[in-house]
């Protein structure tokens, strides 16, 4: 099940169902590790979006700004290492949407409750824009926002639900997106809540 958004984003339904056991088993590893917190965005508010991250370069934001850490803010040690389980699904994901070799240095990890969301923006605190951006959705379904390369253009509206992946690269890669407020709901693994994983080479 493929389902194409425009030339260089694709839809993988379920892709990442097979393995949820193991994935759902390392989120925990890491979390008991580096805990999931509401960073502070550079204007000072706090987002309703809990993160943590895995892999050598972990996303942060705070008064300073955002960009990438080798190290956690909040113990001061690295992330927590990336899991084999990670990089292979987000390596064979990235290859039959037609993106050979992908290796991920960053793994941001997003926690959703009822009501949390993410505003449109661009992913562009990376080094390579060649690089595509892998995202696997777990839990409660979303609306995701898929935009165009400017703020002002008309996102589209695409559901996600419980183990399906997203690959967005080339010309995808820019484009403006977000999630909509997290509608309430129950998943029999996750309970009331949406994970997602993002991939990214950021180093
Ligand atoms: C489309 N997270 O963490 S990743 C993010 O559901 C983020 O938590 C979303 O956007 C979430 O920055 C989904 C999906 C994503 C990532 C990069 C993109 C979509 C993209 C780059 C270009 C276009
Ligand atoms: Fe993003």
């Amino acid at each position: 099940w493929r389902d194409e958004l425009c030339p260089d984003a694709v839809v993988l339904r379920h892709f990442a169902v097979a393995e949820q056991t193991a994935i759902l088993a390392a989120i925990r590893d890491i979390s008991d590790a580096a805990p999931f917190r509401h960073m502070l965005t550079p204007g000072g508010y706090s987002m309703s979006v809990a993160m943590t991250n895995c892999g050598a370069h972990g996303w942060v934001t705070d008064r300073l700004g955002y960009r990438y850490a080798t190290l956690d803010p909040q113990s001061g040690k690295p992330w927590p290492p990336m899991p084999a389980v990670f990089r292979a699904l987000a390596r064979d994901a990235a290859a039959s949407a037609g993106f050979e070799d992908f290796e991920p240095d960053a793994c941001l990890i997003n926690r959703y409750a009822p009501g949390a969301r993410l505003s449109l923006h661009q992913d562009k605190n990376e080094r390579d824009f060649a690089a595509p951006i892998v995202s696997v959705s777990l839990g409660i379904p979303a609306v995701f926002l898929f935009g165009g390369l400017q703020r002002r253009d008309k996102p589209l509206r695409v559901p996600l639900t419980h183990g399906d992946v997203v690959v967005w690269g080339g010309a995808a890669r820019l484009r403006y997106h977000g999630v909509l407020p997290l509608k309430e709901g129950v998943h029999p693994l996750l309970g009331g809540q949406r994970i997602n994983l993002t991939f990214r080479k950021a180093g």
